[in-house]
C-alpha cells in the first residue's frame, strides 16, 4: 500500500512529480479547512514533508499518530521542534550541502552589490541621472578588507574560499575552535565586530541565536563596517540595526534574511545605506531542484527500508 504524505508548506512541482507514483499525496498548506484535512487524513499520514524554516504547528503533527519521518527542505530547522520529534521517535531529514555555492555566490554578490552600491547606480542610470547630476560618486572595495563569518560551517566554508578569491582576509566566530582551518578564530563575537569590516551572518536560527548580532555589536563593528546577514533574520535585532543604520553608526547592511518575512519594516526600505534580498539565498533553479530531490529521495528511502541520505535526527 501507498504510504500516506502531508505536505505541509508549499512545495516546487518538482517535488509533487517525483511523489506522484509512490505515494498518496495531501497539501494542508492550502487546504480550504485545515482541521477537515487534518481530521480525514491525519490517521493515516506516515511520512510529512516540512519547510524547516517556516513554523510547524505541533498541533499538527499530534494530529499525526503514525506520523514516521519528516522531510524538511532547507538547511536551516529553526521551524521544527527537534526535541519533540525526538520524543516521538520520529525522524527527520534535511538538505545540507547542495545549497552551499548557491549561498555563498549570494553572500559574495550582496557583498560586492553594498561595496559598490550596485542596485543605488542602477537606479541613478536608469533615472538618467548621469546625464543630468553627473557621475554617481565613489564606492568602497572589498580588496585588502577583513571579513569575519559568524558560523563557520559548510556554507561560511563556501564564502571564506570565494572572499579569499576577492583578496580579503577571513576570520571567523564561533564558540569552539575548529581543528585544521586557516583562519583565525574568535569565541567572542563583539571582539571579532571590532576588527573586521565585514560582518557575515550565516548563524543558525532559534533561542540560543535569537537576536545575538545587537547595538553592542553594532556599535562595535563602527562606522566603517558593513553587516551582511544571510543566515535567519531573527538572529539580528532588526530595530537596533535600523537605528544604527539611521544614524550612520555602521556603514551599510545587506540583508537577505528579516525577522518577520516576508515583511520587511519601512524603517529598512527607506534607507540608503542596505541592499535588501527578498530571501534568495538558495533560490536558483538548480539548487532548489537539488533541494527538493533530496527531500524525495530521503522519504523513499525511508519508506523502502533504507538508510536516508541526510538525517538530523
Ligand atoms: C530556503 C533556507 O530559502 O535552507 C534554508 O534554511 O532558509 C532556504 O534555503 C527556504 O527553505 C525556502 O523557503
Amino acid at each position: 500500500m501507498k504510504p500516506d504524505i502531508l505536505i505541509l508548506s508549499p512545495m516546487q512541482p518538482s517535488v509533487h512529480e517525483a511523489l506522484r507514483d509512490g505515494f498518496i499525496v495531501h497539501t494542508l498548506h492550502d487546504a480550504p479547512d485545515k482541521a477537515a484535512l487534518l481530521a480525514k487524513v491525519g490517521p493515516t499520514v506516515r511520512g510529512a514533508i516540512a519547510n524547516g524554516g517556516h513554523g510547524v504547528d505541533i498541533a499538527v503533527l499530534d494530529a499525526l499518530p503514525k506520523l514516521e519521518m519528516i522531510s524538511s527542505f532547507g538547511v536551516g530547522y529553526d521551524g521544527l521542534d527537534i526535541e519533540y520529534c525526538k520524543a516521538r521517535g520520529i525522524k527527520v531529514t534535511y538538505t545540507p550541502n547542495v545549497l552551499n555555492d548557491a549561498m555563498a555566490e549570494i553572500t559574495l554578490g550582496l557583498m560586492i552589490a553594498m561595496a559598490r552600491q550596485l542596485p543605488q547606480a542602477d537606479r541613478y542610470t536608469r533615472e538618467n541621472k548621469w546625464e543630468t547630476n553627473g557621475p554617481f560618486g565613489l564606492t568602497a572595495e572589498l580588496t585588502g578588507k577583513t571579513v569575519g563569518i559568524a558560523g563557520l560551517g559548510r556554507v561560511g566554508k563556501e564564502i571564506a574560499l570565494r572572499a579569499q578569491a576577492f583578496k580579503m582576509q577571513v576570520v571567523y566566530f564561533g564558540r569552539t575552535k575548529q581543528d585544521f582551518v586557516p583562519y583565525p578564530h574568535y569565541s567572542d563575537l563583539k571582539q571579532m565586530a571590532r576588527d573586521v569590516d565585514w560582518l557575515v551572518n550565516v548563524m543558525p536560527g532559534g533561542a540560543a541565536t535569537a537576536k545575538m548580532f545587537d547595538a553592542e555589536i553594532f556599535d562595535a563593528l563602527g562606522p566603517e563596517g558593513y553587516f551582511v546577514n544571510v543566515g535567519r533574520g531573527a538572529t539580528a535585532d532588526e530595530a537596533a540595526l535600523i537605528e544604527a543604520l539611521k544614524a550612520k553608526r555602521i556603514a551599510g547592511a545587506a540583508l537577505d534574511v528579516f525577522e518577520k518575512e516576508p515583511g520587511v519594516p519601512a524603517g529598512l526600505r527607506e534607507l540608503d545605506n542596505v541592499v535588501l534580498s527578498p530571501h534568495q539565498g538558495s533560490a536558483t533553479e538548480k539548487t532548489r531542484w537539488m533541494m527538493g530531490d533530496l527531500v524525495t529521495r530521503n522519504l523513499k528511502a525511508w519508506f523502502d527500508g533504507k538508510p536516508v541520505l541526510t538525517p538530523l535526527t
